[in-house]
């Protein structure tokens, strides 16, 4: 547990410097003031916290700030840190594993890169080693090596992997391996995509058809279309992710590449902006460098 929550904090070093690297040095000795709140407020908007996060901060120290009448840096700087932990701990999401009918189907989408691949490997990992019969799809058909790649993931696990040939239909692929996965009793079938640009209609519509064959090859599974984000992506993450919503639905995200990101105050920005919960982090490229996605911690990692 130790180890895991000093994981997190190394990976969070780059962003913590962003946010909290500029602003102790600009608040430092002085007093609150309107001059002072501007430059607060363009620093976590460059720390990528987003608009609406930011906006609240700033009401909020503001608010506080004369109510109680403090003006020091450090009360400044102990104000900016609650009000960031609000907000990101206002969201707790429950367990993947809520609903009890199996197979769970996790369908893994996100843009081209962002860690999906790598993801699955570490899910099925994760999973395998709690005690749960894992299955991988490569339902990416479309990228070279694309299967090699998880294949060697699932060999890693020694976890079940279903694959078809090259070029094949994913949503045939998908289909195939719930029915599968059904029939086996598996406790968890990973389903790897294709990257797609959220901006590219029909590779958006190739996902809602995914989805909806998933669902009709077995009504009683559980069904979760969770969203890989590049945590080294800053605010463009929040368009992705209202298109992806809008086309495959999504029920969780995971943040990948913390700990190569300056840019992971974007949690925040979901955090507040953003209805679908944050539920894994990646923190790393190895097997192990997967987390779920406490709020709380997340927040006492990064601020403290
Ligand atoms: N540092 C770091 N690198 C990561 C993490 N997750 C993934 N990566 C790296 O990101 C790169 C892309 O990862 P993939 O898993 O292939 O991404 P993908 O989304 O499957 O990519 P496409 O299938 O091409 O869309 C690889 O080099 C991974 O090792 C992470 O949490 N931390
Ligand atoms: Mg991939």
């Amino acid at each position: 547990m130790f180890s895991r929550l000093k994981k997190l904090k190394d990976s969070l070093v780059q962003t913590k410097n962003s946010i909290f690297g500029k602003l102790a040095p600009l608040v430092g000795a002085r007093k609150l003031d309107e001059e002072l709140l501007e430059e607060i407020e363009e620093t976590l908007l460059g720390a990528d916290i987003g608009v609406d996060a930011t906006m609240r901060t700033i009401d909020a120290v503001r608010t506080k700030a004369q109510r109680e009448n403090l003006t020091d840096g450090d009360q400044v700087m102990t104000l900016l840190r609650d009000e960031l932990r609000d907000i990101l701990t206002a969201k707790q999401s429950n367990s993947i594993w809520d609903s009890s009918s199996r197979p769970l189907i996790l369908l893994i989408v996100g843009v081209n890169g962002a860690g999906k691949t790598t993801t699955i490997g570490k899910l099925a990992h994760l999973y395998s080693t709690q005690g749960h019969n894992v299955m991988i799809a490569a339902c990416d058909t479309f990228r070279a090596a694309a299967v090699e790649q998880l294949e060697t993931w699932a060999q890693r696990s020694g976890v079940d992997f279903l694959k078809a040939g090259d070029r094949a239909d994913p949503a045939s692929v998908a289909y195939d391996a719930v029915v599968s996965a059904t029939s086996k009793g598996t406790d968890l079938l990973l389903i790897d995509t294709a990257g797609r640009l959220h901006t590219k209609t029909h590779l958006m519509q190739e996902l809602g058809k995914i989805r909806r064959v998933v669902e009709k090859a077995n009504p009683s599974a559980t069904v979760l279309s969770l969203l890989v984000i590049d945590g080294t992506t800053g605010q463009n993450a929040l368009s992705q992710v209202r298109v992806f919503t809008d086309t495959v639905g999504c029920d969780g995200l995971i943040v990948t590449k913390l700990d190569s990101a300056a840019k992971g105050g974007v949690i925040i920005a979901i955090a507040q902006e953003l209805s679908a919960p944050v539920r894994f982090v990646g923190v790393g490229e190895g097997i192990d460098d997967i987390q779920e996605f406490d709020p709380a911690t997340y927040a006492a990692a990064l601020l403290e």
